[in-house]
């Protein structure tokens, strides 16, 4: 159906797709295929939900089209369940226990685990289009409780990736123990790539934002693209060679981080 990309009807040739599914691993879902789910709470949204514990994930990603008058008014997430919105484009107007924020392209923010998110669009009538997660938080002795978070990237350092002056990466949450996850963005030149294929117990759910590349998701390389969604799994194999041609290959993506394994 495709009612991202308003592609519906039969088509010319046969029924394709780049997608790949590999529960409790990888995968790999393109907005082709992508369908409008119904969320309670969510009004004028199309929403779909990417990651989540049916894929294998600990936790959920939504990309949301927020129309005109939509929004979230009865609160998302709370209740030891922390959340983190990212816009796409277009602008919203959030609002954490009475206070209000303003989030243009590439804002963010954070909501920990005791709050809810309530929003709605702000985009003189357009949509907007977010990026969204929850997770269960985890908590930790003696490392005290997060608290709100909000920026924009455009304002927010670039820092080289592990030594490589053409791979960056942006922190969009602090570095400090309360928090049991980050999110960041990693952008490579075209040409750049990682340094190894990583194998990790931390999960990832990762949203292209430009270009392109070749990703290697255990052990299969594939072709990816600005909108893909990546799930990567504990110990999923994973690394990139940035192609295309001048735009950097970035992506947005969420880690689990600070935290031992429970038993
Ligand atoms: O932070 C990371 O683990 C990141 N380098 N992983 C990835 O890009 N697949
Ligand atoms: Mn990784």
């Amino acid at each position: 159906m495709g009612y991202l990309n308003q592609n519906q009807g039969y088509r010319e040739g046969l029924l394709e797709s780049r997608s790949i599914i590999k529960k409790d691993n990888f995968a790999l879902i393109t907005p082709d295929g992508l369908v409008n789910n119904v969320v309670p709470g969510f009004e004028d949204c199309d929403i779909t939900i990417l990651g989540s514990p049916r894929l294998g994930a600990r936790f959920v990603d939504y990309l949301i089209t927020v129309k005109n008058n939509g929004g979230n008014k009865q609160g998302f997430a709370g209740e030891g369940i922390q959340s983190f919105v990212y816009v796409v484009y277009g602008a919203i107007k959030a609002n954490i226990d009475g206070k209000e924020y303003k989030l243009n392209e590439g804002g963010y923010l954070y909501v920990p685990p005791h709050l809810k998110l309530t929003f709605e669009n702000n985009n003189g009538g357009e949509d907007s289009r977010l990026f969204l997660y929850k997770k269960r938080y985890q908590e930790a002795d003696n490392v005290g409780k997060p608290e709100i978070i909000h920026g924009n990237v455009n304002e927010l350092k670039q820092e080289a990736y592990e030594g490589m002056d053409e791979v960056l990466i942006q922190d969009l949450l602090p570095k400090s123990l309360e928090f049991d996850m980050n999110i960041h963005i990693l952008s490579f030149k075209p040409g750049a790539s990682h340094g190894y294929i990583e194998t990790h117990v931390q999960e990832h759910g990762a949203y292209i934002l430009s270009g392109r590349g070749m990703y290697n998701l255990d052990n299969n390389w594939m072709p990816v693209d600005k909108g893909d969604y990546i799930f990567m799994g504990a110990y999923s194999p994973q690394a990139t060679y940035a192609v295309g041609l001048d735009e950097p290959f970035s992506y947005i993506y969420s880690k689990d981080a600070n935290r031992d394994i429970e038993l």
